[in-house]
């Protein structure tokens, strides 16, 4: 059989990548709506809130709608040329802050300063797991105290029968959003060395090393979950 070629965030999987993302993450819509109302929370006067790995904008776009606060600023970045190239086309008028500003780069060369909000939805499973700590470090190092991070990843298990079994539930959502079993079993094999995922404790005994003070899981829905980090 061929060889199923690694995934890759180019023009044809930003075409189709709402639609995407939504029949195969299990409670993506939940997280986006609520990233606007931790927003409304979290976001400090005079702040920078950044979108990291921000795709189309969804997040970016709660984002901004959750702003309360006075003078705030969203930057959002994506090294897929393509995704951040559509986004800023499509993203829209914002009244509620200052502006959003669109970067493409590598997420782990953008300075990250004065910040209370910053998310990371679905996108540290993308980043090689050796640079994952030094990445939260910079991140925690660049917050106010009191902001958050919104951390969304897929996630494995400890446990040998709930892995498997949260594993074939979720495979089971996608054939239940139109995925054949082919399509379903290419994409594994495609995701196979892009997608690293973790299990939850390690995730929060890393932010927790990184300088953030709260962290716990706000949201999971099988092997999908968002967990908040406190500055
Ligand atoms: C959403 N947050 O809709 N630097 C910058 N961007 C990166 C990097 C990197 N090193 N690696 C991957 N990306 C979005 C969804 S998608 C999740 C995020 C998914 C980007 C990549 O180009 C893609 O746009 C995004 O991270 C991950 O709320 O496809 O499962």
């Amino acid at each position: 059989m061929a060889k199923i070629a690694d995934f890759r965030f180019d023009a044809d999987v930003a075409d189709v990548f709402t639609d995407m993302i939504e029949r195969s993450v299990p409670g993506y819509r939940s997280i986006i709506t609520m990233i606007e109302t931790l927003t409304e929370h979290y976001a400090q006067p005079g702040s920078k809130l950044y979108d990291l790995g921000c795709s189309l904008g969804a997040a970016t776009r709660s984002m901004a709608r959750g702003i309360k606060a006075e003078g705030c600023q969203i930057i959002a970045v994506d090294n897929s040329a393509a995704m951040i190239a559509r986004c800023e086309e499509t993203i829209g008028e914002f009244h509620t802050c200052e502006g959003v500003k669109f970067i493409e780069s590598d997420l782990r060369a953008v300075e990250i300063e004065d910040a209370s909000v910053v998310t990371l939805n679905f996108t540290l499973q993308f980043i090689p797991p050796a640079d994952r700590a030094a990445l939260l470090e910079k991140i925690s190092a660049g917050m106010r105290p009191g902001g958050v991070l919104i951390l969304s990843e897929k996630v494995v298990f400890e446990d040998a029968h709930l892995d498997g079994l949260l594993a074939d539930i979720h495979h089971d959502f996608k054939r239940a959003h139109g995925y054949s079993d082919l399509e379903i079993s290419q994409k594994r094999s495609a995701l196979e060395n892009v997608l690293i995922p973790e299990t939850i404790p390690a995730h929060r005994d890393r932010l927790l090393a990184a300088g953030f003070t709260s962290v716990d899981v706000w949201f999971q829905c099988f092997n999908f979950m968002s967990m908040l980090a406190v500055k």
